[in-house]
């Protein structure tokens, strides 16, 4: 029997700052409901699933913005997602902002804020969190902004690097290997390189891509926002041999544009599923995970090719230097 899993793209449309924790979950459930009738066995949700796109609503103190942030997965107002994904056998992927307490670096215990994403097994069980690494935008208010773009004062770096697992999910007992990246992760190569070397198959991630690139000074033609990002995502599943499913959160946010688009990409780099709306829309697709063997066998036989003793910059190296003059 081949190895086989028919996930979903559960693209979510707008939620609004004044939408509660119980609409975003409601809507989520029904794409659920849907996915159990189309045969989905994964569900994949966007990035800050839960609430509006917040890190464009400034606040001077964060501990104002606690609000937006859930402090236990599963909680009372999430705890519907696990139920149905144990009445469905459904695994889900969720992205959200996680608030903790946790001793830091220096070891002193603190409030920590992070960009996070989960994966949960069909029995309800979170088997795998990420903490977003490629933190965009700024930590400042930026007058000059229409839109403020505040990851960086919302969020500190994620620590737990980018992990894989091996999840019994698909059509046989053996499993697949899954990893998870959030929104811009999706930008950098290295993000996608780390988890291929894990033998990644499967890469969830969720994103809110806002429409226009405030930064673009007339540089990025308006097109281009999308095509940047499935350029990003089929790029790194054919340079890694693994699928990999990009779901948007879309549409008019709080007055904002996010662009939807979301994908399904076969490790040929093939979009093989796209949303044609900027609506909640689920977009499903049957993976043969055996699709994943040429790459990894043969032009992307990392083993066989890779020279990392060439690839050291990559790791001692932040910004960019000149080269030399000759
Ligand atoms: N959410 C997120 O990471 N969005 C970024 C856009 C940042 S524009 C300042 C992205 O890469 O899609």
């Amino acid at each position: 029997m081949a190895r086989r899993i028919t996930v979903g793209a559960a693209q979510l449309g707008a939620i609004q700052k004044a939408d509660s924790r119980k609409v975003a979950i409601d809507r989520m459930l029904a794409l659920m409901a849907e996915g159990q009738r189309r045969g989905v066995e994964l569900m994949v949700f966007p990035e800050l699933a839960l609430t509006t796109f917040f890190p464009r609503h400034y606040v001077e103190n964060l501990d104002e913005a606690d609000h937006w942030y859930e402090t236990a997965m599963p909680s009372n107002e999430t705890a519907p997602l696990f139920e149905a994904a144990r009445k469905y056998r459904m695994g889900f992927h969720l992205g959200y902002a996680e608030l903790t307490h946790e001793a830091d670096e220096t070891g002193v215990e603190r409030k920590r804020r992070f960009n996070t994403a989960i994966l949960v097994n069909p029995d309800g069980r979170i088997v795998l969190k990420y903490r977003k690494v490629h933190l965009p935008g700024h930590a400042e208010f930026d007058p000059a902004r229409t839109v403020q773009h505040l990851e960086k004062r919302f969020f500190e770096v994620g620590n737990l690097g980018f992990p894989v697992v091996r999840s019994p999910m698909g059509r046989r007992d053996e499993g697949l290997n899954m990893g998870m990246m959030i929104c811009n992760d999706r930008r950098w190569p290295e993000a996608w390189r780390v988890m291929g070397l894990q033998s990644v198959e499967l890469v969830m991630l969720g994103y809110n891509t806002p429409s226009i690139n405030q930064d673009a000074k007339g540089w990025e033609a308006h097109h281009l926002r999308v095509f940047h990002s499935h350029l990003s995502i089929q790029a790194g599943c054919y340079q890694n041999a693994c699928w990999g499913i990009g779901v948007a959160k879309a549409g008019i946010e709080d007055g904002a544009e996010l662009f939807g688009h979301s994908i399904i990409v076969n490790p040929q780099g093939e979009i093989v599923a796209m949303a044609d709306t900027w609506e909640d829309q689920l977009v499903t697709h049957d993976c043969d995970l055996d699709m994943c063997r040429l790459g990894r066998t043969s032009i992307f036989n990392f083993a066989a090719h890779r020279r990392p003793e060439h690839y050291t910059r990559i790791t001692s190296q932040v910004g960019a230097v000149e080269p030399p003059v000759v």
